[in-house]
């Protein structure tokens, strides 16, 4: 079927937002509350691998803490991640993390081809609007038609509910889009509502399976910064634009 869709990840995909972003977020509001819970980048690579804020909070209270108690967890945690949402949220309006090369370049492209564009993301909406309005400007938040994002569904990736969210809300089959990820949790939840994924790596997933694939990259590449195919078949493309997934899709149809 035609190409008709491009949904994007965001945490990882459109921007290295872990490191600088969220990890920074999470220490802050820790530090600032008195819990002696400090995050160091080497144990965020694995708290990683439980996607969503609240979730990864609890998961590192039950796997490092267990000794942590509180007689209202769950609205503890919501409200620690409540704040660091506003935290990360002041940190990213700074400037703080720019877009991965080419992000910028496929989105104008995709829009510009008439190609329908959207978000679906374990992170919370006020973060993806952050993040957009300050990196590609405010009148970019009208090219995503939907912006799947944080707890409008149950369960978050590898789940595949966040995609199907999406697909449902823009009414079109999973085989008229590609997805854009950065992690094995992502492949997973976009490979299970039918959509093929096209990743591009970052320090944190670099050695995820990304066996489901339809091509891994380093990242999407521009016109002089072009990308290094790591998975895939090797094709006269130097740089990710709407030919080149017109092409993608089309051969695995
Ligand atoms: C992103 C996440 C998020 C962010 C933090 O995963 O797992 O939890 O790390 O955001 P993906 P929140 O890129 O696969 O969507 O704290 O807002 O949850
Ligand atoms: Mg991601």
């Amino acid at each position: 079927m035609d190409l008709k869709a491009l949904i994007f990840d965001v945490d990882g995909t459109l921007a290295n937002t872990e490191r600088d972003g969220h990890l920074q977020a999470f220490n802050i509001i820790f530090e600032r509350l008195g819990l002696d819970w400090y995050w160091s980048n080497e144990l965020y690579h694995k708290l990683l691998n439980v996607t969503g804020g609240k979730e990864r909070i609890k998961y590192y209270l039950d796997t490092y803490k267990n000794d942590f108690y509180h007689d209202d967890l769950e609205n503890f945690i919501a409200d620690i991640h409540r704040q660091k949402t506003d935290i990360y949220v002041e940190l990213i309006s700074t400037g703080l993390v720019p877009l991965r090369v080419g992000v910028k370049r496929l989105i104008d492209d995709a829009s510009s081809s008439g190609l329908r564009l959207a978000i679906a993301t374990t992170t919370s909406p006020q973060n993806v609007e952050a993040l957009i309005v300050n990196t590609l400007g405010k009148k970019y938040m009208s090219l995503f038609e939907v912006i799947g994002a944080g707890d409008v569904v149950t369960l978050k990736k590898p789940a595949g509910d966040i995609y199907n969210y999406v697909l449902n809300e823009m009414k079109i089959d999973p085989t008229q889009a590609l997805a854009f990820e950065d992690s094995r949790n992502g492949l997973l939840s976009a490979s299970s509502a039918g959509i093929d994924s096209v990743i591009t790596v970052n320090e944190y997933t670099n050695e995820h399976n990304f066996n489901e694939a339809l091509v891994v990259l380093d990242h999407l590449g521009d016109e002089n910064n072009n990308f290094n195919l790591i998975k895939g078949d090797t094709t006269h493309s130097k740089f990710v634009d709407v030919e080149y997934l017109r092409e993608l899709n089309a051969k695995n149809c």
